[in-house]
């Protein structure tokens, strides 16, 4: 009889410009593949599929920006449509864990909460997109907006700002705003994490979460370490 794969695990990272999503997810996937045993899926939104990725292309060009927010909302959508179809589901349906730097969160702040969409509307639009592959864990990276802008700025090779890097101070306060209301409006699936601190110290706080929120991740291993003992 064929195995039944253990259920697939989905943690996302979200927050503002610069708040340092890439450099944690790469630390994450690190550490779970050393410690879980499990096969760990790195992507981000918007992105991850080859359509997703096209669509991405055009979005922070501002191809979309003149038609509003919720022109862009929906191509917002249609990328995370592909990319739960084609590579976050499938992933979860083998049992593996799945990391994602931006996801339905990132529609609720920069379209929803600094750019003016009303929530209903966000909200219709993530349960179309979304169903029931929710976030098992939502990392939202903390940082006052004009530290992130002033990281995102000093990057190495960073040539024009994208079309949200570009978008006034404002608009990053608000967003700021909105990622905190979504981690105090559900708890149960969101941490919200101080990303003002060195990087090493921020990969200790998400580690903490993650295995205190998520400890099967961990029991398995030591399971299947005894197994093999
Ligand atoms: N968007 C949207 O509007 N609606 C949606 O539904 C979705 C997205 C899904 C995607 O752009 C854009 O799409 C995004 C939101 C919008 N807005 N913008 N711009 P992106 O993927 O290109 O950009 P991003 O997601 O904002 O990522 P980022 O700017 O690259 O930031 P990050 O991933 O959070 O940070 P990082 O790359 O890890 O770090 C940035 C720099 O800071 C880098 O030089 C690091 O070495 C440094 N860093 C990282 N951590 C630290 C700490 N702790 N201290 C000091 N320096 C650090």
């Amino acid at each position: 009889m064929k195995a039944v794969p253990p259920a697939g695990v989905f943690i996302t990272f979200e927050g503002g410009e610069g708040a340092g999503k890439s450099t944690q997810v790469a630390r994450l996937a690190r550490h779970l593949r050393e410690r879980s045993g499990r096969e760990v899926v790195s992507t981000r939104e918007p992105g991850g599929s080859a359509r997703a990725e096209e669509i991405r292309e055009a979005l922070l060009a501002g191809l979309a920006k003149p038609y509003g927010p919720f022109a862009e909302a929906l191509l917002f959508t249609a990328a995370r449509i592909d990319h739960l179809d084609r590579l976050i589901r499938p992933a979860l349906r083998r049992g593996e864990i799945v990391l994602c730097d931006r996801f339905a969160d990132s529609t609720r702040a920069y379209q929803g909460a600094a750019g003016g969409l009303d929530a209903r509307t966000v909200r219709a639009l993530e349960r179309v997109a979304v169903g029931e592959t929710r976030p098992d864990l939502t990392l939202i990276l903390d940082l006052p907006p004009e530290a992130g802008l002033a990281r995102a700025r000093a990057r190495a090779g960073e040539g024009a700002p994208d079309r949200f890097e570009a978008e006034a101070l404002g608009f990053h306060a608000r967003l700021r705003a909105g990622f905190r209301a979504i981690a105090e409006a559900e708890p149960d699936r969101c941490a919200l994490i101080d990303a003002a601190h060195e990087p090493d110290a921020v990969e200790a706080e998400i580690r903490a979460v993650v295995e205190a929120r998520l400890p099967s991740l961990f029991r398995n291993a030591t399971e299947s370490r005894h197994d093999a003992a």
